[in-house]
């Protein structure tokens, strides 16, 4: 998979080349390149906003830049190319649609996704409308609430999708048994020794019995996902 990141903090990204997915991408199964949206301007002082028309707090990023920093990256992309080599643009955005596992899994499949990466008040309007006219575009949010700039929540959607890329996770199986893949939060875990600080771990998971393990755990999975997340479980019908 390619991932390009257009940016005015490349230096954001350099993390990638550590953990898990900087094996990846050494391996060539990721291959994340961030771009300085400044090498796109062309004054003296590499300006990338101005103040907003119609007045108003802060300032807003100007199209020209990122016009040609898509352009460069889209190439002789069309929105009608509807194959899984077909560059996706995301825009991370607190007015985007909620990133979910399930959003991750989609994603995972595509061959080359482009993140645009806005700071300040936002980008102007045109830039999606643009892009609109050449690929496929989405605005994402990572959460309810509010970050200074894109390149977290982008950092936090590259880890999510580029551990789903086959070969990027060791043993495929630790993908599966894990909060939000089956819909529930994960079961607690445990490790020798058997007893800790006077805490034991509960007998059932010594007792060999894996019938019984795997039903204690999906009962720890709905209970814990009753107690903190409701709003994960089909509702249940109301006694009347
Ligand atoms: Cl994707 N961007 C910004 N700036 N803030 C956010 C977000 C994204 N998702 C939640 N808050």
């Amino acid at each position: 998979m390619r991932i390009d990141v257009v940016t005015i903090f490349p230096e954001f990204f350099d993390v990638l080349d550590i953990s898990l997915l900087g094996k990846a991408r050494q391996s060539g199964i990721l291959d994340v390149s961030a771009h300085n949206l400044r090498e796109y301007t062309h004054d003296r002082h590499r300006t990338v906003d101005d103040t907003p028309y119609g007045g108003g707090a802060g300032m807003v990023m100007k199209p020209e830049p990122w016009g040609e920093a898509l352009d460069e990256l889209l190439g002789d992309a069309t929105p009608g190319d509807s194959a899984a080599s077909a560059p996706l643009v995301i825009f991370p955005s607190p007015a985007g649609q909620v990133f979910t596992q399930k959003m991750a899994r989609e994603l995972a499949h595509r061959e080359h996704l482009i993140f645009g990466c806005g700071r300040y008040e936002g980008i102007d309007q045109r830039v999606f409308d643009h892009a609109a006219t050449r690929a496929e575009v989405r605005l994402v949010s990572i959460g309810d609430y509010v970050l200074n700039g894109g390149e977290v929540a982008v950092m936090a959607m590259i880890e999510a999708i580029g551990r789903l890329i086959p070969g990027v996770v060791g043993n495929p199986e630790s993908l599966v048994e894990e909060s939000h893949e089956d819909g529930l939060l994960e079961y607690p875990s445990y490790t020798k020794p058997a007893e800790w600080r006077g805490l034991e771990v509960p007998p059932i998971l010594l007792s060999g019995n894996h019938k019984a393990i795997d039903a204690w755990r999906r009962e720890q999975q709905l209970e814990r996902t009753r107690r903190v997340r409701p709003d994960l479980l089909p509702v249940e019908p109301s006694e009347e």
